[in-house]
């Protein structure tokens, strides 16, 4: 028995990143009637001279937009401008990230269209101590492109972002064999511009693997997860355990270390005001749910 990753699913069977080479498989007849069906990104076990695969192991998470399972890394993609950056959706996605056991990391997009150097240094120090690495790269002129590469986390990498910010360019950029859409924001509204195809994980040549198609369904902050909201920020961990509440929130309690480092400069202001924003909508949603 081999252990092999599914790449791609093709009309009941699957391909098998098995030992450098891919490999048609069927799964076995036992998983259909468990209900199971094997997903991109599962970890198998393969009868190869067979070509069937036996188990699947369990998941780390999965997700259904695009339809894939155990992912590492997320790499969340803004640009400086056209559109201009959406850093809640980017905490969001940290968020959600951290939540499904995914790394998360910050791809900064288009600095060709940056007016100056500090234009690119306000949005990265907001991260600084987020504990995401941040890329910083044109898909236009290539800069930054060979490190990106380089720092790709081994394992499963997706990306996410708003529509528009170069994540198909990116794709493009990093795996060129391969022509993905690249649409002008105008030219969004066409239809049957993006045809649906199927989600396909994609071999870089040092084993490192991308999926195709961007996107990221785990947006809702899973509300049963609301008392660790604040775990997830690891710009709050010097200061959390000074708190005088051990199960500070660093929201309206008194005597909040976080809050005091927000004030002196440990903790990026806005950076804390958007988590208070995300903290308000959870307890909102909470209300709403009693
Ligand atoms: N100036 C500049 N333009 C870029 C860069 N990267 C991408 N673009 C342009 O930005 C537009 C959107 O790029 P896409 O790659 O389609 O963006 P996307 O994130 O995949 O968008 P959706 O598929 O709608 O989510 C295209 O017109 C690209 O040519 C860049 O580094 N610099
Ligand atoms: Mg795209
Ligand atoms: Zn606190």
């Amino acid at each position: 028995m081999e252990k092999g990753i599914i790449v791609k699913g093709v009309g009941g069977f699957y391909d098998v990143y098995l030992n450098g080479s891919l490999l048609r498989c069927l799964p076995r007849g036992k998983f259909r009637k468990q209900g199971i069906t094997p997903m991109v990104g599962d970890v198998v076990e393969v009868n190869a001279k067979d070509a069937v695969i036996e188990a699947i192991l369990p998941r780390k998470n999965q997700f259904k937009r695009p339809c894939v399972a155990n992912i590492d890394n997320l790499g969340i993609v803004i640009s400086v401008k056209h559109p201009d950056p959406d850093l809640l959706l980017v905490d969001k996605l940290i968020l959600a990230a951290r939540m499904h056991s995914v790394k998360p990391f910050i791809v900064i997009n288009k600095i060709d269209l940056a007016e100056g150097e500090s234009e690119i240094k306000a949005i990265e120090e907001q991260y600084r101590r987020s504990g995401c690495q941040i890329f910083c790269i044109s898909c236009k002129d290539g800069t930054g492109i060979e490190e990106l590469k380089r720092g790709l986390y081994s394992g499963i990498t997706t990306f996410a972002g708003q529509s528009g910010v170069g994540k198909s360019s990116l794709i493009n950029r990093l795996y060129p064999d391969i022509s993905r859409e690249v649409g002008d924001i105008s030219e969004k509204t066409k239809r049957g511009k993006h045809t649906t195809r199927s989600v396909e994980l994609l071999v870089l040549p040092d084993g490192k693997m991308l999926v195709d198609t961007p996107g990221f369904s785990a947006l809702e902050v899973d509300l049963m997860q609301l008392e660790k909201v604040q775990l997830y920020y690891e710009e709050f961990v010097p200061y959390a355990d000074q708190c005088r509440f051990p199960n500070c929130m660093h929201y309206r309690e008194p005597h909040c270390a976080v809050k005091q480092a927000v004030q002196q400069g440990g903790i990026h202001e806005m950076r804390y005001q958007r988590y208070i924003r995300i903290l308000e909508d959870i307890y909102e949603k909470r209300r709403e749910q009693k």
